[in-house]
């Protein structure tokens, strides 16, 4: 059985997510992981909040609350939010979770052991008017590689570019405002990335099928020179993974932490492990995922991110595994993410700008989401949510194409036939017509799945819908039942079960009306079909059905008016 690993990047706990972040990692995540078990692999599927940094510490200073307290509380919220969006994680874990405290250090401290790990004498901006240290995104500037103004002092967002504080022109303290910066003298330890560029440089290089924005992206800070400079991986900060700690091959780091984008990839690792415990098994269970030699050597290990999360999944994380000399997994597909805009602009965690996941829910349930955005999934370049786009999408292709295909189709045989599949007549060239098409179309569909290309995926599912509405115009069962009823009733059992076959193949992007359209056609068969004729006889002849309530509603032209006022001004923080 094929065996798939499968992770999306890890969302930030600072704070509810938007759809911009939904549709750049965890929902195609969740995409490909229910089309891998759909097709019967051995699928785990792991995410987590990723807790640590100061992203953490500043959400929960705005929030008044302890650090601990604030990301356990909004780690159940976005726990509770990835659920109600039907995101199927074999586990949704937590970055500060034990095991990846234990984790994080055994590998840290192997990475001490084989010399790629220095304690450096090092100048940290320190903010007098903060009366400390200032790390990583405590401070704001210029970016001294693009210009853009408000750059962080990890990363700038506008040009991908990995960044150390003191880089940044005219920074000032993301705290107070502070621009009186100092620069002194402080400890930390460096991971000694460069001495691993060959071994980045071969093994990127090897991965030919890697899609052209990781790989561009990956060779891109390879090469630079600059991304692959050897990085201090401690903060001063309380909350975190301590530096310091029994058996680690250095001193002096009393009151430092990693830096949060060194113990947030091993989390993928970590929070597997805490699968395992949480189901009461062993560590053999996780490893089996995780080391080669103990099972992983048979696993496809695909990640999912948005484009400013590869230089780190690419470049870092990759180092400290292969830098540990241990066999760890690494992985084997990155599927990254263009960015996805708000109505004009950018969707903005910190303006409050766009639709946030909670919003969303309140508004219409998850698969009128779902379906929008990976349909129109950032794939190639950016691309735009508008209110009117989405609209229009879940107007056409959910109410008018699968929806009312669906209610057309059940109301008809109730009124006619009764609630069950008729018997009589026979399949005609117009049924072998739709089958050898369905046929075509379902291999390209799969082949767009397997390729992990969504919004082609999208298309072809959005065909095989199309499919369905055309024979039935075609055959019009409506028309022939009143001269040949038992024409009618062949028309009617192959467009019954579509509707089946239809939840199968859309319960990857669909996954709750997928499941009413199945629970309607009383019918517990939703394997991935082998042959198409076949997966059409599967409801056979009296077998009861339930006409379904409505599957998708139309949204008017008031309601998009009326969502498109309630957002225009930005969330309250
Ligand atoms: N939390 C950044 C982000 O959400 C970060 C991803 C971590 S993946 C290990 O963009
Ligand atoms: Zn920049």
């Amino acid at each position: 059985m094929t065996r798939t690993l499968i992770t999306s990047a890890l969302p930030y706990i600072n704070g509810i997510k938007h759809l911009g972040n939904l549709v750049g990692s965890q929902l195609p995540a969740d995409l490909y992981a229910r089309y891998r078990r759909a097709r019967g692999d051995e699928v785990m599927f792991v995410c987590a909040t990723d807790e640590h940094g100061t992203p953490a510490e500043l959400a929960a200073a705005r929030a008044g609350q302890a650090v601990a307290d604030y990301c356990a509380q909004m780690h159940e919220v976005q726990a509770d939010l990835a659920r109600r969006f039907g995101l199927s994680f074999d586990h949704f874990g937590r970055s500060s979770s034990p095991q990846n405290h234990r984790l994080t250090q055994h590998l840290a401290a192997r990475l001490g052991a084989a010399g790629l790990i220095e304690v450096v004498e090092e100048e940290q901006v320190y903010s007098p008017a903060d009366g400390r240290f200032l790390p990583d995104r405590y401070i704001e500037g210029t970016c001294p590689n693009c210009g853009y103004d408000k750059a962080r002092g990890d990363q700038c967002e506008e040009c991908t570019k990995q960044l150390e504080p003191t880089a940044l022109i005219a920074p000032r303290s993301a705290i107070s405002g502070a621009t009186d910066l100092e620069v002194r003298k402080t400890r930390h330890l460096f991971l000694r990335q460069s001495a691993l560029r060959d071994r980045l440089r071969d093994w990127i290089t090897s991965k030919s099928d890697w899609p052209v924005l990781t790989t561009s992206i990956a060779l891109k800070w390879l090469d630079d020179g600059d991304g692959l400079r050897d990085r201090g991986i401690t903060r001063d900060l309380d909350w975190g993974i301590p530096a310091q700690f029994e058996g680690a091959p250095w001193e002096g780091m009393e009151g430092k932490v990693f830096y949060v984008w060194f113990d947030a990839p091993i989390e993928y690792i970590s929070a597997t492990a805490e699968w395992a415990e949480a189901n009461g098994m062993s560590e053999k269970d996780w490893k089996r995922w995780w080391k080669t030699g103990e099972g992983a050597e048979n696993v496809r290990y695909v990640q999912f991110m948005g484009k400013d999360n590869v230089p780190f999944h690419t470049l870092s994380f990759p180092a400290t595994l292969m830098g540990s000399g241990e066999d760890w997994k690494l992985v084997d597909y990155i599927k990254s993410f263009n960015y996805l805009n708000y109505d004009g602009g950018q969707f903005s965690t910190s303006q409050g700008r766009g639709v946030f996941m909670d919003q969303a829910l309140e508004i219409l349930p998850a698969d009128y989401w779902r379906w929008w955005l990976l349909s129109h999934a950032p794939e190639n370049s950016d691309s735009e949510f508008t209110w009117e786009n989405f609209q229009q999408s879940v107007n056409k292709d959910l109410a008018d194409v699968l929806g009312n295909f669906v209610s057309r189709v059940t109301k008809f045989c109730r009124s006619r036939f009764g609630e069950e599949v008729p018997e009589g007549g026979e399949n005609g060239p117009a049924e072998a017509a739709l089958i050898a098409a369905l046929a075509e179309r379902l291999r390209a569909y799969e082949a767009h799945m397997d390729a992990i290309e969504i919004r082609k995926a999208a298309s072809e599912l959005r065909a095989i819908w199309v499919l369905g509405n055309e024979y039935l115009q075609e055959a019009a069962p409506w028309a022939a039942f009143k001269q040949d009823p038992a024409r009618a009733a062949a028309i009617i059992r192959l467009a019954l079960n579509l509707i089946r076959l239809y939840a199968v193949l859309s319960a990857p992007f669909i996954p709750e009306a997928a499941g009413r359209m199945l629970a309607a056609m009383q019918s517990a068969d939703d394997s991935w079909p082998a042959d198409v004729e076949a997966a059409l006889q599967a409801l056979a002849p009296g077998h009861g059905f339930r006409v379904p309530e409505l599957l998708f509603a139309k949204i008017s032209d008031e309601q998009r008016e009326e969502w498109q006022q309630r957002f225009a001004g930005g969330r309250d923080a």
